[in-house]
């Protein structure tokens, strides 16, 4: 009952202003005329979709306006075996509204213990479509992940390049001695760099990057084997909206946010085209107590506001020719998957973002939470 209900909290959004003519062509649109761009339905490659009732709450703000969603496995427990993302994937298929062809693209928690069998496994299985690295310690409930890449994992990543499986990271150390902001940094160079160059056809998706540094190196690295998400925080806010106005706890997120001079860097990097990045939201809802407390959870929950946020980027940079390869091809392409075949519209029209959706457990609050966003999605 609930999640219809946070379902049509988005699907009926309170219009704010008006406007008259409709043109596909954004460049050919008159002054005063609403732009329409018609695009191919996008895919999330990067989605916490969680469990329980929380999963209820959120699957169909997803279900809504992405074909696929690439699912995190970041669980309690976590998401380690074939067996556990087919019984996950079960539970998501329950949890989409009725009618929805959204489909979850499953995928694997890789420890030290995960063997070359289960990559076997999760390929044969055609459920499972990459494996997922989280440094021990780096982010939410990643407590289980690689103490040792280098040391305990490698007859696991020969399989993966043997199985044509993507390898997704969590590129940041974990070790206390190491500033916050710099931990992407040296990620990369200690850890990222030497893998890439160990394992040449292991195909890698950086997740969620949020440097300069991020961006040079993806540039450096063959396109066809490694590439880059990017969410929205990180393309729109700088680390100053952790502080504005006093601490703000819903940007909080990791890898956290950077200066102004990497956001800008990752907003030229995607909007020029370049097939290497794709949209990966890392929407990752925490109920709102877990947020608002003295010790708050790291994750944003942007899932009802990503792609209007993604469209007011690419709008931003005069990129909106670009939007469309970012959203809906580049990721299917490296991933060698087929594209959606069916399109949606994003309407220049302003839309107010609900200050929260309730859900038995208690309420979310979204990325923008009640301000005004000029891009609304919807269906044809
Ligand atoms: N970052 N929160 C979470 C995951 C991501 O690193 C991530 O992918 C989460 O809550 O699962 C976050 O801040
Ligand atoms: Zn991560
Ligand atoms: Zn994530």
């Amino acid at each position: 009952m609930l999640a219809y209900s946070a379902y049509r909290a988005f699907e009926t959004p309170r219009p704010v202003g008006y406007c008259i003519t409709i043109s596909r062509n954004p460049k050919r649109t008159r002054r005063g005329a609403r732009m329409e761009l018609a695009i191919t339905k996008p895919d999330d490659w990067h989605l916490h979709l969680r469990d329980g009732d929380l999963l209820q709450a959120v699957v169909s703000h997803s279900a809504r306006h992405f074909g696929r969603a690439i699912v995190m496995p970041n669980l309690k427990p976590p998401v380690t075996t074939t067996a556990r993302a087919v019984a996950y994937k079960e539970a998501i298929l329950k949890a989409i509204p009725t009618g929805s062809e959204f489909n979850p693209l499953m995928t694997l928690y890789l420890t030290d213990e995960t063997s070359p069998e289960e990559i076997k496994i999760a390929r044969k299985s055609g459920v499972v479509y990459a494996v997922k690295m989280y440094p021990a310690g780096a982010t939410t409930n990643s407590q289980d992940g690689v103490t040792d890449v280098f040391g305990k994992c490698l007859p696991v990543l020969e399989e993966m390049v043997k199985q044509e499986m993507p390898l997704l990271v969590h590129g940041e150390v974990t070790d206390p001695d190491v500033d916050t902001f710099d931990r992407e940094k040296v990620f990369i160079e200690t850890i990222l760099a030497p893998l890439v160059q160990k394992f040449p056809q292991l195909k890698i998706v950086m997740e969620h990057i949020t440097t300069l540094d991020a961006v040079r190196f993806i540039e450096s690295c063959n396109k066809e084997t490694v590439a880059a998400t990017v969410t929205p925080q990180h393309l729109l806010l700088n680390r100053n909206s952790l502080f504005k106005g006093g601490l703000q706890p819903h940007n909080y997120c990791l890898p956290v946010l950077k200066r102004e001079i990497h956001r800008q860097a990752i907003v030229s990097a995607v909007t020029s085209g370049s097939r290497q990045y794709f949209l990966g939201t890392d929407s990752a809802p925490h109920e709102r107590r877990r947020k608002e407390c003295s010790c708050g959870c790291a994750g944003i929950y942007s899932a009802p506001v990503a792609l209007s946020l993604y469209a007011k980027v690419f709008e931003q940079a005069g990129a909106l020719d670009k939007l469309e390869a970012f959203t809906s091809f580049n990721g299917p392409d490296f991933y060698g998957l087929p594209r959606n075949t069916s399109r949606m519209v994003l309407r220049k029209s302003a839309w107010e973002v609900p200050k929260t959706y309730t859900y038995p457990s208690g309420e979310l609050v979204p990325m923008f939470a009640g301000e005004t966003l000029e891009w609304l999605p919807f269906d044809i």
